[in-house]
Parts: C-alpha cells; structure tokens; sequence
C-alpha cells in the first residue's frame, strides 16, 4: 500500500475495539472489474473497552463504497482512504454496506484476487480491509455466514456449506473468528476427495481443489492432511472442529500457504506433487506445510493473536509442531539438523544484521514485514527451550491449559507464559526476555579438571541489535554429555540451566577427563564459542551418541578448514577430509545423515563466519575456497564413489518416504563430487536415465556446479516447458549455479525469457532470488547484482509490495563486506528509498537495512 505518511504502530498504544460483533453476514456477487461485497454486521457495545462505544471506525482500503445503512436508515460516513466513521446508535445496532472493488486489478494478492481465472483471498494480516469496511483487527472475533453468487462452478467459503444451487453457494462457520481468516475461493476446480474420521468418530469429508489436470498431483498432500489429522489427536489431543476440510492451490501466492477455517489455501507448490515433477525437497516441505496449516486450526484460529505484536504465539507455536511432526514421520535427528541449518542460514543472519527484531516487536510500520525467521523460527526455539525447561510432561499439562483456559479467545505472550508458570509453579520472567530482546546469544565455555571433577565454565554475552544497545542475561538450556577418551558416554544428556551472564556447572566422580558434548540436539538458538582442537572435534564426529552433535562436529571441522583456507590460503584440513571420508562412506550410518554431513556450509554463512571473526569477506576467494574444498573431498573419496553411487542408486518403484529421499540425497551428493573427477560423465548418465525429478535435478546441479550441463538445460525445458512448478526449478539452478562473473547477465537475459511472468511470485522469486542466493554473483565488485535486484524490486514494488518488501532482504548483509562493495548496495538503498510512490512495505524495509 502507498502511504505518503506511514506510520508507526506501537504495542505499548493497544486498546480493545469499543464494539463486539455478534455475527457478520456476508454477500459476494463476483465479477472481476466489479465484485459486490453486501454485509450485514451485529455490533453491540463493548463493555471491557475502556472506548467502549465511542469514536466508531471501520477499517477499509480501495473500496468503493455504493451505500451505507444503520438499522436500515441510510447514512453518509466520512471515508478516508483507510477506512470510515460516523455516528452510532448507542446500543446494539445492525451495519449494513455495500461496496464495489476490482478483483482482476488487485496485483498486489492481498483481499479478493484473480489468479488464472479464479478468484482467490487472502486477508492474512489485514486484507480484510481491501474486501469490505470492517474492525480488521485479530481480537474482533465473529461467527461469518457467506453467500457467493458467481456462474462458477465451484464456490467455497469457509466452515460448513448451508446450501447451493446453480450459481450460489452458502457457508456457515460456527467457530467465531477475526477477519484474517476469512476466505473465499470460486473457479472451475476439481477436487482430489478422502475423508477422516475423528478420534470421537465423525466423519470429516476431506477435499483439495486444483486446476483440471491437476488431480492427479494431490495424493501426497492429502496423506500429509490424515497424517496430520492423527497426530494432532495423538499427540496435543486436538480433534478437528468442521464436517468439512478444504484445501485450494492456487498458482499466484505472495506467501506459502494460509490457515483459513476449514478452508486452507496454499501455493500450489506446496501441493502439487508427483515423483517425476517433484523433488524429495518438495515433498517434505508439502508434508510439513500441510501440517503447519492444519495445526493452526487449534494453534491460532480456536484460539488467536490479541493483536500482531503476538505473531508468534501462533507462528511459534505452529511451526515448533509441525517440526515435531516432520521429526516423528521422518527421522527426528536428521529433521533436527535441517532445521538449525536453516535457523542460521536465516533467523541467525537476519538477528545479525540490520532488520534484527524481537520475537515479539514492540512496533512495526507494515506488518507484513513482520513475518520473518525470527517470529517463525527463533519462535518455535523458544517453544522448544520452554519444553526442555519444564519436560515433556509439564509440557502437555501447559498445553492443555492454554487450550482450555483460551479457546475461542484471543490471546498474548503473557497470556501463554502463565498457563506454562501455573503448571509448573516456575517464575518466567527472566525467560520472557526472549520475547523481548533481540539479537543471538554468543555462548563462551571454558573447562577445568581437577581431582575428578570436570567443571564447565559458561559466560553469555547478548550483543547490542539496533533500538536495543542493552541485553540481560537470557536463561539458556543447556544439554550436555560427557564422553571419555575411549569413545563411551559417563554421563548421559543432562540439562543444565543457565540464569546468569556467568555460570559453573560441576561433574564429580569422574576417573578421566571427559569429552563434552554441548548444546545437544541444540538445544538453544545460541552461536556457541568454544575453543577446541581438530581432533576432538573429529572425536566426537566418530563417538557422539548425539547425532545432532556428531553433525555439528562435521560442521564445525569443515567451517574451520573453510575459514583457513580463505583467510590463510591453507590447503584442506586432512583431519577434516578423514573424518568426513569415513563417515561419507560408513554403511551403518543413515544415507540422509551422511548426505546432511556431506554438505558444505554455505558461502553466506563462511561470510558471516568471518565477519564475525572481524575480517572482511571475500565472496570470490569464499567461493573459490569452497570449490576446492569439494574438490579435496572429491579426491579423498574417489575409490569409493563409484560404488556409493551404484549402491544409492538401487531403488525400487518410486517411494516418497524419509529412507528412500534420504539415498537419493546421499547418491546426489555423491554425484556432486564425482562429477568433479569424471568431468560430470556419470552426472550426465544419470541426468540422462533419471526417471524423478530428485535425481534429474541432482544430476543437473551437478553439471552445472562445474560449468557444464547446457544441452541438459535445453532438454529440460524441452521436457518441462509446459509445467510452471517445474520451469520455476529450471530458472532458478541455472542462476544458482552460475559462475559470479556471468550471474547477473545470465539474470538478466532470463528476465527476457518469454516463461518470466514476472507477476507471478514464484516466478519472480525464482529468477531474482536464485540472483540474491548466488553469493558470490550477487555480491560482485561491480555492483551489477545489487543494481539489477534494485531494479526488478522497483518494478515490482508497484504491483505486489509484499514480494518486493520480502526480496529485498538480500541487501541486509551489506554491512559486512569491503567499502567498495557497501558503497554499491548503499547506493542501491538510497536509489529505492528515493523512488516516488514507493509502497510502505518497501520504504520500511529499505531504509531499516540503510540505517
Ligand atoms: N499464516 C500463514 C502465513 C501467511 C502470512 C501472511 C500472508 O500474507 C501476507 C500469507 C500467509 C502461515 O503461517 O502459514
Ligand atoms: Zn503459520
């Protein structure tokens, strides 16, 4: 949304609305340039508003307002451009109002929206407004009833269907809800069905509506839906509320998926799969995307967000449980590494940087700008720290506490921390500073030894973030064992609770001096700073009976034989190549963990590395590091990839599961190196024979990785073109891949590729954000990639804010590299900061990176 005056929204300045509503009812008669929106609103006096009754004021934007009425009695409210007032009754009385709005011209995907002939919504934080004049704020909660009238043939609405005939439908959600939950879709959609029968024994009719065609791409979707269905009753005891779960996917989609009541509606990438268009990466995330939807029927729509500063009572929440899921379908340590992999990649970066915010903000200007790692992935840890604080057990007694003592209600962060201090009788208060205080925690351990007693020394110290110069000591779980030199554990996982910015724990009774084994199953979102030696480090690599720490072991070898290498032109660690050649080639180990080790870490992340350690990165030398680090590694494993390769190539019939994903990746990577000895030949034979996309796309990567694979690229969208899901891959591993001198001008010419419908998001977000992933291209001396990233957000930021607003974030890191390079990116800054009519998404998050 443009704004000539945008302005800041205070968590300190919440006061509840001054009404309630009893029940909305609402009419849509759909037609793209011209949809009437008819509601008819119950509004009663709010008795625990302090404004109770005064100062009425709808929110409402881009409408055009046909007639008003209160109690039938035609009125003329003063209408701004963000919504209306006037006059009311002092009681109860019934709002009545018709609007027109233009569904076909919303290109920014937010309210009531065309996407290939269908119309979708999305209200999600406040599209509400853009559909009809209305309290659009999370703790007005109503019971909606909708009637759509559309020469469409299928027409959903949230909650149960009341009715239909030709040309209408009617819906009733009984569950009161705020707006940001509404949904309608209507269109010509086919519907992959099952059904669900609830632990209590009703029968839920289970539906998820595609494009014609589609139909056959659902199955994994909805097994992902009944498997989620199961463990929500299993697990939290949550029983679905509805006769009816819809699912839709829709081809345009700002975001991934949307929780509505009884109505999902998701990016069809997170829907549409089969083994020969999607990867074993696609198929998890739908699994865990579907799970995340559905666990917000309980963990956000029964009971809500107050207001958006609490965001992430829901979004924590929901994404903590559905990495539980994922965990429980799939092998909870391998899941567990994923998830911290992407925790720094994402959350730890953007907490360093410039747009560092707390897990509860305390003011915002857009809040779509508010959906970030932090309140998605910093939140679930904080779930997690609290579950491992408390156990398992207090931890379902808190739940079902907060189920109870909140349903149908719309809660806060203090509202969730108390039902966990009843439970359990512990004070919160110091815990509560990680809702608060932003920024991660550097954690510094020292050790003595003395007379059989092993002591830890911790020392945390929370860097300064911007608008918070001062931290206090967070209160850090801390799981640890203890190895001895012979490889066996002499004290089993322990939880060692850290309250103060200095804190001892002692072990006594021991004979030798252990081995630690720290943050276990990392168990807190800390950087942890421990000196230690290549040898332990491969100790543990071998002996850990953590596999989450046997992996950071890996890690941490790896990180440091990078950073030598950059920083000191050294050659490959062998302590590293050793340790990881006999775990690459272990056969008692989990392919999917070996493939996990296998994985180098990421340029961004070697950058961040050295900024921290107060050098500048380099992004050419990072990357030319780690291509010879691949190389080492090739070479260290050369006798046994041939085999490696034959071994995890040996499958059956296609099966989408975790231990069938977890060959492919390990045969993936496996490729990967050797395609640096071979010159990508048994990469080309196994592009050549792939019969899924996994190992078509493996296979490609990996010619790319080393600068071949252009006749491959040129059969694959041969093959694909006709498939936007998969053309969006096509886009996106050629920019990935390519090297940093041609990036950009490859970007570039792609952009002129007659499938770049640079509207659609996922389209823009493969082309530009592969540009913005390429770290070494889009960090060019030149400035040619900030330049062109600056110029696609200008062009965009127009017609979908929030996509530009989310891009954008690539430029978050420019602090850390030379002058030259910052110079480029400021200049880039100010350029779109200086841009006229610029959205208040973009102009938010553009000048908090500028600073
Ligand atoms: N609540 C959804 C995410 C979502 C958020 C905002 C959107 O539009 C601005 C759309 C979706 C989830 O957590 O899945
Ligand atoms: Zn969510």
């Amino acid at each position: 949304m443009q704004d000539a005056a945008p302005q800041t929204i205070y968590l300190a300045d919440y006061q509840p609305f001054g009404w309630t509503i009893d029940s909305v009812e609402l009419t849509f008669r759909l037609f793209p340039e011209a949809t009437r929106v008819l509601s008819r609103i119950r509004f009663a006096p709010n008795p625990k508003a302090p404004s109770s009754g005064k100062d009425f004021f709808l929110h409402g934007e881009l409408l055009r307002l046909i007639s008003a009425r209160i109690d039938g009695q035609e009125i003329t409210p003063v209408v701004t451009p963000t919504g209306l007032r006037c006059a009311v009754p002092s009681g109860p009385f019934l709002w009545e109002a018709e609007v027109e709005i233009a569904p076909a011209a919303n290109t920014a995907l937010e309210g009531l929206y065309m996407s290939n002939g269908m119309y979708c919504t999305q209200c999600e934080a406040e599209g509400f407004r853009k559909i009809t004049y209305y309290p659009d704020r999370p703790d007005v909660m109503a019971t909606f009833k909708v009637r759509i009238e559309a020469d469409l043939p299928v027409l959903l609405s949230n909650g149960n269907p009341l009715g239909q005939g030709a040309g209408w439908a009617e819906w009733q959600d009984p569950w009161p809800k705020p707006a940001y939950l509404f949904a309608l879709v209507a269109g010509d959609l086919v519907a992959h069905r099952d059904s669900f029968t609830t632990q209590s024994g009703r029968k839920v009719d289970l539906a998820i509506w595609v494009r014609p065609g589609d139909e056959d791409r659902c199955a994994y979707a909805m097994d992902s839906l009944i498997r989620s269905m199961r463990w929500d009753e299993e697990v939290y005891g949550r029983e679905y509320d509805l006769d009816i779960f819809n699912i839709v996917a829709v081809d345009d989609f700002n975001m991934g998926a949307m929780e509505n009541k009884g109505l999902n509606i998701f990016n069809s990438k997170l829907v549409l799969a089969s083994p020969e268009t999607a990867t074993d990466d696609d198929y998890a995330r739908i699994e865990s995307v579907i799970a995340h939807e559905y666990f917000h029927n309980w963990t956000g729509n029964r009971t809500t967000c107050r207001d958006w500063f609490q965001l992430c009572l829901k979004e924590g929440l929901t994404v903590f449980r559905d990495q539980q899921f994922s965990g429980d379908m799939r092998s909870g340590a391998v899941k567990r590494i994923e998830d911290v992999a992407l925790l720094r990649a994402r959350q730890f970066r953007e907490d360093q940087g410039p747009l560092a915010h707390p897990v509860r903000p305390e003011s915002f200007v857009e809040i779509n700008n508010f959906y970030t790692a932090t309140i998605y992935e910093k939140g679930a840890e904080i779930i997690g720290m609290l579950k491992t604080l408390v156990g398992d057990a207090d931890y379902a007694r808190a739940l079902d506490l907060y189920f109870d003592r909140h349903d149908g209600e719309a809660a806060t962060i203090e509202d969730w921390l108390r039902v966990f201090e009843d439970v359990t009788g512990r004070d919160l208060a110091a815990f509560k500073r990680w809702y608060g205080q932003a920024g991660t925690p550097r954690l510094k351990v020292a050790e003595t030894w003395e007379d059989g007693t092993y002591t830890l020394h911790f020392e945390q110290e929370n860097p300064a973030t911007p608008g918070q110069p001062h931290k206090d000591a967070k209160v850090i779980p801390i799981a640890v064992g203890l190895l001895n030199p012979n490889g066996d554990e002499v004290v089993g996982t322990t939880v060692l609770e850290m309250t103060q910015a200095a804190q001892s724990f002692r072990f006594e009774g021991l004979a030798t001096k252990p081995i630690p084994s720290i943050l276990r199953g990392f168990s807190a979102p800390v950087v942890l700073q421990r000196t230690t030696t290549s040898a332990e480090q491969a100790f543990l690599l071998a002996h850990d009976t953590d596999l989450f720490n046997r992996w950071e072991a890996g890690r941490a070898l790896a990180k440091s034989a990078l950073l030598a290498m950059v920083q000191e032109g050294a050659a490959p660690a062998p302590q590293w190549l050793e340790a990881l050649a006999g775990l690459a080639l272990d056969p008692e180990l989990d392919p999917a963990f070996r493939a996990l080790a296998l994985r180098l870490p990421g340029e961004d992340e070697l950058a961040q590395a050295l900024y921290d350690a107060g050098a500048t990165p380099d992004p050419d030398r990072i990357q030319a590091a780690r291509r010879e680090a691949s190389q080492a590694l090739a070479a260290k494993l050369a006798p046994g990839l041939p085999a490696l390769i034959a071994a995890m190539s040996e499958t059956g019939a296609f099966s989408a599961d975790a231990k069938a994903a977890g060959r492919r990746a390990l045969k993936a990577a496996a490729l990967m190196l050797q395609a640096r000895l071979d010159a990508g030949q048994a990469a080309t034979a196994g592009f050549a024979s792939a019969s899924n996309m996994t190992d078509q796309v493996g296979a490609l990567s990996a010619l790319l990785a080393i600068g071949e694979g252009q006749a491959e690229l040129q059969a694959f969208e041969k093959r694909w073109g006709g498939n936007a899901l998969v053309m969006d891959k096509w886009f996106a591993l050629q920019i990935l891949h390519a090297a940093p001198e041609r990036a950009a001008e490859l970007t570039a010419e792609l952009t002129a590729h007659p499938a770049f419908d640079w509207k659609n998001p996922n389209r823009f977000r493969s082309v530009l954000g592969s540009l913005a992933g390429n770290h070494a291209g889009f960090h060019r001396a030149d400035g040619a990639g900030y330049r062109l990233l600056a110029d696609w957000l200008l062009k965009i930021d127009p017609l979908n804010p929030q996509t530009a607003a989310r891009m954008s974030t690539a430029f978050e890191t420019w602090g850390r590299y030379d002058a030259n390079r910052q110079g480029h990116a400021k200049a880039q800054l100010d350029r779109i900061l200086a841009a006229t009519g610029l959205s208040r998404d973009l102009k938010e998050m553009a000048s908090r990176m500028r600073g």
